[in-house]
């Protein structure tokens, strides 16, 4: 009997950490359910989140198998736990050196950018005006650019390290920003953030976000 999974997500239209796993496990065509919690619900979402996640925060996945339940909290504890239960799905690049790279590009997402995020919040379905940028802001940009660039151009597309890897998941929300608040970027970068939100988990996830917003919730 193969495993269930249940990935916890917060609002779609706001949750940038809770659609890195949800994109990787969509793109890798693994079957999941999904549990979603309401954001910004004064008391209630801490309530609700700790419920199904230790760390009061989404995302979550609940791994269960032969009866038993593990809870996997942190997106990229979350991804990583994927990639290696599902290596035919190649959520990492196959060559060591590559994928030591792809790790390093996913590890500075994750543990950085603060400004970005401070200062261009994910609003998925929405376009909004590019705010006055701090300075910190342009440079956390450049260097993501740069990132992006780079990996282009040493493994010729389409995703950042060829097909489509963890490292594209963990960006995904940051395409999503620029494309919100128009952030401009140079050619060969617009045509992989094109393909990033034409993904067909991209698309899915802005449906989830677009009710969010019919529904009055985000
Ligand atoms: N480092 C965590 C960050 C998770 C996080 O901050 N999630 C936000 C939503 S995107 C959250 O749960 N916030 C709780 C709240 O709003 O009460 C990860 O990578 O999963």
């Amino acid at each position: 009997m193969p495993a269930r999974y249940t990935l916890v997500i917060g609002t779609a239209n706001w949750s940038s950490w809770s659609l890195r796993p949800w994109l990787a496990l969509t793109q890798a065509g693994m079957p999941f359910e999904t549990v979603k919690i309401r954001l910004r619900q004064q008391g209630e979402t801490k309530k609700a989140i700790l419920k199904h996640s230790p760390s009061g925060k989404v995302p979550a996945l609940k791994i269960t198998e032969r009866g038993k339940t593990v809870t996997v909290w942190d997106s990229l504890a979350i991804c990583e736990t994927l990639a290696e239960r599902h290596p035919k799905a190649r959520l990492w690049p196959a060559d060591a050196a590559t994928r030591a790279i792809a790790r390093a590009h996913a590890a500075e997402m994750h543990s950085g950018f603060p400004n970005v995020r401070d200062q261009l919040s994910m609003y998925f379905v929405e376009r909004r005006p590019l705010p006055a940028l701090r300075e910190n802001t342009q440079a956390e940009i450049a260097r993501i650019l740069s990132l992006w660039a780079s990996a282009l151009k040493a493994h010729k597309g389409p995703f950042l390290f060829g097909r489509f890897s963890i490292a594209d998941a963990m960006y995904a929300p940051v395409v999503s920003r620029f494309v919100t608040y128009g952030v401009k970027t140079p050619p060969g970068v617009s045509a992989y953030m094109a393909r990033v939100m034409a993904l067909p988990g991209m698309l899915a996830w802005g449906r989830m976000a677009q009710q969010d917003v019919d529904a009055g919730i985000a």
